[in-house]
């Protein structure tokens, strides 16, 4: 046994791992349900370092060093468990076994309280950065038990992405805390797509720009405090010809927003938790709508305002537009961090904020060098911000842009261009400042249908008001 790691699963992400280990110098067993994928790898890559393919598991399990660290690349779901089951057989209490795939968290704390039964250390490590990302550093996420990253920690952090010379991985709690912490970065990511998209969109309709114009400005925006991989790549996607046509490729791609679920599963696993990630919700209901053929057939005959943005400065357009990006950025930030701190309430984890900010700095899709901001927010605070608005920093970036944000929110709903995003955000910072909510109604409401009582802002005690009596109010 000479191999250090073993990564079974060698799809794209699964061998793209596999050579990222070998290139850092880990003796790397590889393995893969259909073995022509291992001689593929090896055929084109066996140079890069040191592999050891098996074709069977056993030979596989057999080919590492104990305590054993396997990592799977394999579809999420079933197909995950089917490896589980099968490597759980051949190994040993104190292996060390890694999922890497984009599993549910709820399935990362069942599996990892089964492999606890038999002495194996279950790892559910969420990984970032697509293809790229698993071959040239990644950001990741593993959750599982403080004495397995103990071991597998470093091995991790070598592969993973750098920033400032600190890796982009840490252990992130137990068991699904990866996993979940995986999840809500995707949603943010969904978050910050979206609001990019609408940015893109006032720019565009709002002011008549055109997309190598808008692709400029996202470059531009670039160069501050946007700075981030989606900004970039924007102004690519922008300036993109279509070598058919000759049109903008943005104009020659059907616009309707394909998703693969872990949008979802943040806004679901929020309402679960009660937690308002408005943001998210509106980015997947956003892609939601774009898919929507039935209801769009009808675009044209939905009558609109009268009246088009009049915009007479667009240099101050642009800057209004790019300051409504930032903050509508900053609440996807604040609402996903908050679904966090609520799920680690509720599954008992210890997740610092701070951290995870600065592991998103590098490798994944949502790395930006405003993450910087948000682990100072949170590092070294002998209390943790209520929210993330309600740091000094976000609290004045967002007081200073505020105006912008109000102008383009109310400019766009005037002039009939759909920015649930922007919206969505102003409307949750509204909600958060407001010393006073219309809730109190909502709870005159539900007394007086359902008898759901109310407690008063003067004195203690739960009340109901008689409604269908004299009205009196009693002690609940
Ligand atoms: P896929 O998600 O396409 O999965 C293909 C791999 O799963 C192949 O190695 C295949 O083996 C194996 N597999 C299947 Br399908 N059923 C199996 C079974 N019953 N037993 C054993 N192996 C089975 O690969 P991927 O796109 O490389 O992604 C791998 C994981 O990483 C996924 O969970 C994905 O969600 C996650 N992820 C992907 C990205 C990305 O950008 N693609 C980013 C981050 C995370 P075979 O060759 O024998 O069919």
């Amino acid at each position: 046994a000479t191999a250090d790691i073993g990564v079974t699963g060698l799809a794209v992400m699964g061998s793209n791992l596999a050579r990222n280990f070998a290139s850092k110098g880990f003796v790397t067993a590889v393995h893969n349900r259909s073995y022509s994928k291992t001689r593929a790898l090896m055929a084109d890559h066996g140079g890069d370092g040191q592999f050891v393919p098996s074709e069977s598991a056993a030979d596989f399990v057999a080919s590492l060093k104990t305590p054993r660290k396997i990592i799977i690349m394999v579809k999420a779901g079933g197909p995950t468990d089917a490896v589980i089951d099968e490597l759980s057989e051949l190994l040993e209490p104190g292996d060390i076994l890694i999922d890497g795939g984009n599993a549910k968290f709820a399935d990362t704390i069942r599996r990892e309280a089964a492999a606890k039964e038999k002495g194996i250390n279950f790892v559910g490590c969420g990984i970032s950065g697509g293809e790229e990302g698993a071959l040239l550093g990644p950001s990741i996420m593993p959750g599982g038990s403080a004495e397995a990253y103990a071991s597998l920690g470093p091995i991790l952090e070598k592969i993973s992405a750098h920033v400032d010379g600190a890796p982009c991985c840490t252990h992130i709690g137990e068991n699904g805390a990866g996993h979940f912490v995986k999840m809500v970065h995707n949603g943010i990511e969904y978050a910050d797509m979206q609001l990019i998209a609408e940015a893109y969109d006032l720019l565009r309709r709002g002011a008549g720009l055109e997309p190598a114009e808008i692709a400029d400005i996202f470059a531009e925006w670039n160069a501050g405090e946007l700075d981030s991989f989606l900004i970039e790549i924007t102004a690519e996607v922008l300036r993109q010809v279509d070598a058919e046509t000759g049109k903008p490729f943005v104009d020659v791609v059907v616009d309707a927003a394909g998703m693969k679920g872990t949008g979802t599963w943040t806004v679901q696993t929020a309402l679960d938790l009660g937690v308002p990630v408005s943001g998210i919700a509106e980015a997947v209901f956003a892609r939601g709508l774009s898919s929507s053929a039935l209801q769009r057939s009808g675009a044209g005959e939905l009558p609109g305002p009268n009246n088009a943005w009049s915009i007479k400065d667009k240099d101050a357009f642009v800057e209004d537009v790019r300051q409504a990006l930032y903050a509508s950025k900053i609440v996807a930030y604040a609402q996903g961090l908050d679904e966090i701190v609520a799920g680690a309430a509720e599954y008992n984890w210890d997740i610092d904020l701070g951290a995870v900010a600065r592991i998103w700095r590098g490798g994944c899709i949502i790395r930006a060098v405003f993450l910087n901001r948000i682990t100072e927010a949170y590092d070294g605070k002998a209390e943790r911000p209520a929210s993330l608005l309600f740091a000094p920093y976000f609290t004045s970036a967002v007081a200073g842009v505020q105006d912008s944000w109000r102008r383009v929110v109310a400019g766009a709903a005037q002039s009939g261009i759909p920015t649930p995003g922007f919206g969505a955000a102003l409307a949750y910072y509204d909600g958060l400042r407001s010393p006073r909510l219309p809730a109190a109604l909502i709870q005159g409401q539900r007394d007086f249908f359902g008898a759901h009582t109310y407690k008063r802002v003067d004195k203690d005690g739960t009340f109901h008001t008689l409604w269908s009596g004299d009205r009196t109010e009693v002690q609940a």
